[in-house]
């Protein structure tokens, strides 16, 4: 607790230009929350460098990324918007961490798997510890609150687990943090295959709906998205996917539900449906596309949000990591 608020934290990387997926699966949950909660949002650029980055590249992502937290909703002043890289406490508390954590829970994490897998040739420890530095992220905080997508279940639950394990040792040092999982929107799957999800590491780009898309790219993608030849727009997850999907996006983005959005279709065809999804898509980007070229255009706000957080953030973490370090040990700083 901080005040009176339960605490939420979560993040998000900096690789790749975010997709429709990110926003409805996190997020758009998390600008629904920030109200009720004291909320920690992360641009985490150290777990982005589990995998080779370009060092230009990665600053500049990193800072549109931070924007775009802000754009989407996020009031910077009242919740804690910051990079994970200027707060000491994250790496210090992983390192703890690591030492309660043990090599065969890492080895079963499917996220690990997939991205060794893909990046053979670079199957470094810290891709190994990668979940390490995520428990250390939400511990850090004593997060009550973790809203991701459902991708990432694994990863908390793991976070959970080494809570409780410090916990069973030292006392109650960390809050267990909860998973929120939005009800639409969790799990957006890619327009051109739909078993699988949509990624911003996708190589197709028709894949994946990318925030900054233009609104003729976004209608032509949604025209192209992979579909069946049933012609009816129905909610059946067997037979029609990437219908399912589409039903998904349209009902996260308007706020209908399902079944207004089958009724709303029946007897149209694929192409008013798709026209329909690409449109809403489009009202609920625009925006958020405007306010990212108006941060763009003002450096001198973005970098005080950036200090000020980061100030903060180091002050939340630093009563942690204390009682951490005493806990299991360390000698007393002398001041
Ligand atoms: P990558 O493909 O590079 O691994 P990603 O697109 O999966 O990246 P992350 O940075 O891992 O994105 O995820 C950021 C947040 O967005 C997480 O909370 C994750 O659960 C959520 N998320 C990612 N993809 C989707 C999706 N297709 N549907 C719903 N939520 C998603
Ligand atoms: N692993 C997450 C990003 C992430 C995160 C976190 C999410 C890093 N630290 C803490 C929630 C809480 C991902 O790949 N999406």
């Amino acid at each position: 607790m901080i005040g009176d608020k339960k605490v939420l934290f979560s993040g998000m990387q900096a690789t790749g230009n975010l997709t429709l997926g990110n926003y409805l699966g996190a997020l758009m949950n998390w600008v629904k929350l920030s109200d009720e909660y004291e909320c920690f949002y992360s641009v985490v650029d150290m777990h982005s460098i589990t995998v080779r980055q370009d060092p230009a590249e990665l600053r500049a992502r990193a800072r549109k990324l931070l924007m775009l937290y802000i754009a989407a909703g996020l009031d910077p002043e009242k919740n804690c918007i910051y990079f994970q890289s200027h707060v000491s406490g994250h790496a210090e508390l992983a390192w703890i961490l690591n030492c309660f954590t043990y090599m065969g829970e890492l080895s079963r994490m499917t996220q690990f798997k997939d991205k060794s897998a893909k990046h053979a040739d670079n199957i470094n420890a810290g891709l190994f510890t990668y979940p390490v530095l995520m428990a250390a992220d939400i511990l850090l905080y004593q997060a009550d609150v973790v809203p991701v997508g459902i991708d990432q279940m694994q990863h908390l639950e793991l976070t959970r687990d080494i809570a409780q394990r410090f916990n069973g040792i030292y006392g109650d040092v960390f809050t267990v943090p909860e998973p929120y999982i939005g009800k639409v929107g969790a799990k957006i799957m890619s327009l051109q295959d739909p078993s699988k999800k949509m990624s911003k590491s996708d190589e197709n780009p028709n894949a994946s709906i990318y925030l900054m898309d233009d609104p003729d790219t976004i209608m032509r993608k949604f025209k192209r998205a992979v579909t069946d030849s049933l012609g009816a727009v129905r909610y059946n997850e067997e037979e029609q996917p990437g219908i399912c999907n589409l039903i998904d996006i349209y009902v996260a983005c308007t706020g209908k539900t399902r079944e207004e959005t089958v009724a709303e279709f029946d007897g149209k065809g694929y192409g008013d449906f798709k026209t329909a999804v690409g449109e809403s898509v489009v009202e609920r980007l625009r925006p958020l596309q405007e306010r990212v070229a108006d941060l763009a255009k003002n450096k001198d706000y973005v970098d005080r949000i950036i200090k000020e957080n980061a100030e903060k953030a180091q002050y939340a973490s630093s009563k942690t990591l204390r009682k951490v370090q005493k806990k299991v040990g360390f000698p007393e700083k002398i001041r």
